[in-house]
């Protein structure tokens, strides 16, 4: 799954189009780099992060929408990443065909009604919280056990709004409301995640915890972390990642499951 986000440094007509063209080449680059899913976005979520009306949001990610499901490869899929009832429902009339919510369906109450109509794929991810505090001091008694419980509640409340149990994809939500402790506990007993029987979607791209382990190292320098992460990942069950460079990541993840072997 290839992140693209459409967030915006410039607030005019001007930047709102070369924003949008650019995070169409880019998705079409991430697809053409091997990405079977483009995951849009137009609402920042990382710590600290104040909400987008949803108006904004919308006009940041349809075109991007619109344009990446008409042009994609053949069989590339368009994941909408919105926490969002109005935003996910014009993505799907847009051609997108999955729903990211990192929120897993607590921030819009409508938005399982949607998704239940529809009949598409929902990605269900834990947060402690929400975005605008997560990360202020995160606390867990198992940060494992706490994860699980709360993905499979999540699930029960998707199945009782009428979706579709084999529609859903699990989310440990790594870098939201979690320590790097948190993070690596998460990932090193990420099969625990798995047993619950749904596919599960990882996150370990660029973030700071990744950082946090390399000496300080920026964004544009965490891909050997990333790759590390997502190949445990995959020796640890998980069927979805998702990551900004989906070039290296893929050979990262094409040799770790070659040697890995059918599971
Ligand atoms: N992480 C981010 C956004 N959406 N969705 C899922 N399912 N899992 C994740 O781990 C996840 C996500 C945050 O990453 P990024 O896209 O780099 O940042 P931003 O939220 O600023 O777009």
């Amino acid at each position: 799954m290839g992140v693209v986000n459409v967030t915006p440094d410039s607030f005019s007509d001007g930047g709102r189009f070369l924003e949008a063209d650019a995070a169409i080449e880019h998705g079409l680059k991430l697809a053409g780099d091997g990405a079977a899913i483009l995951d849009i976005g137009g609402e920042s979520t990382r710590p600290g992060a104040d909400p987008v009306p949803a108006e904004e949001e919308l006009r940041r990610v349809a075109p991007v929408v619109e344009a990446l499901a008409g042009r994609a490869p053949a069989g590339t899929r368009i994941s909408i990443d919105t926490t969002k009832r109005a935003v996910a429902e014009a993505a799907l009339d847009a051609g997108a065909d999955i729903v990211n919510d990192v929120s897993a369906l607590r921030f819009d109450p409508e938005l399982a009604d949607l998704v239940a109509d529809r009949g598409v794929d929902c990605v269900l991810m834990h947060m402690l919280g929400e975005p605008r505090t997560m990360q202020e001091d995160p606390r867990y008694g198992d940060v494992v056990e706490d994860v699980r419980a709360f993905l499979e509640e999540r699930l029960e409340h998707a199945t009782s709004m009428g979706i579709a149990e084999e529609r859903v994809w699990l989310d440990p939500g790594i870098g939201f409301g979690k320590t790097v402790e948190h993070n690596l506990e998460l990932l090193r007993r990420l099969d625990e995640i798995v047993a619950i029987g749904r596919p599960v979607v990882v996150g370990t791209s660029r973030k700071r915890f990744i950082g946090a382990l390399t000496g300080g190292k920026p964004e544009d320098e965490r891909l050997p972390g990333t790759i590390a992460t997502n190949v445990i990942a995959l020796e640890r069950g998980a069927s979805v990642f998702r990551v900004h460079d989906v070039a290296e990541v893929g050979d990262g993840l094409r040799v770790a499951a070659a040697t890995v072997g059918p599971r």
